[in-house]
This record gives C-alpha cells, structure tokens and sequence, in this order.
C-alpha cells in the first residue's frame, strides 16, 4: 500500500518532539557499540572485551566451532547457546565501571572471558 504523507499539523509536531526526546535517552535502534568475539578451539578470542561503562552493548560472538557453545555470565546475567558455525547477538548493559566474567558453558574449563566496563 502506498504511504502518503500526512498534512502538518500540531499533533504531528508535539510527537516529534516526544520521538526526539526519547531519542536523547535511548540512542536509536543499531546505535549502539559493537563488539566482535569470536569462540574457537573452545576458546574466547579476545579473552579481555572492553567496553564503555553507561552504555548498552551488542556483542557480537562468532561461533567458529564445530559443536555448540553456551555464551554464560552471572555476573551480566546472560545465557545464550550459539550452534556451531552460527553468530549470536547479545546485548548487556549500560554497565557500572568494573569486571564482568563469561564463561562457555560446554567448555568451561578453556572457554573464559571478562567484559571491562571503563
Ligand atoms: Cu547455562
């Protein structure tokens, strides 16, 4: 169905503003800072991510295993089982400054990481 454009009027006005308002606390769908990790060899790579405190993430993690793997934190309170090959998004924060640990649940032994807030 094709869009037409509404006439301006008031109403419209006031909801912009609200939108950009809202806008200034909330940084925008795929606004936020993107940060790869990769598991292979049942490792993490990096093992260390830092990211800015106060912001809400996306972490990235590439799955380059051939069996799956459970991206685990208590500490950001994140479960996520990644299938083999696949990538998974997974966002955490805004953070306090500070050190958050993962581990991959399969392979905890090998699989570990710290996100440092800063
Ligand atoms: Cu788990």
């Amino acid at each position: 169905m094709p869009l037409t454009r509404p006439a301006k009027s008031p109403v419209r006005l006031v909801c912009s503003v609200a939108i950009v308002t809202l806008a200034a606390f909330a940084p925008a769908f795929g606004a936020e800072p993107e940060v790869a990790l990769i598991i292979k060899n049942h490792r993490f790579e990096p093992t260390e991510l830092k990211v800015p405190a106060g912001q809400r993430i996306k972490l990235v993690v590439h799955n380059q295993d051939s069996t799956p793997e459970e991206f685990e934190s208590h500490s950001l309170n994140r479960e996520k089982v990644i299938p083999a090959g696949a990538k998974a998004a997974i966002y955490i924060g805004p953070l306090k400054p500070g050190r958050y640990s993962f581990f991959g649940e399969y392979n905890e032994a090998t699989a570990k990481g710290v996100v440092i807030a800063e």
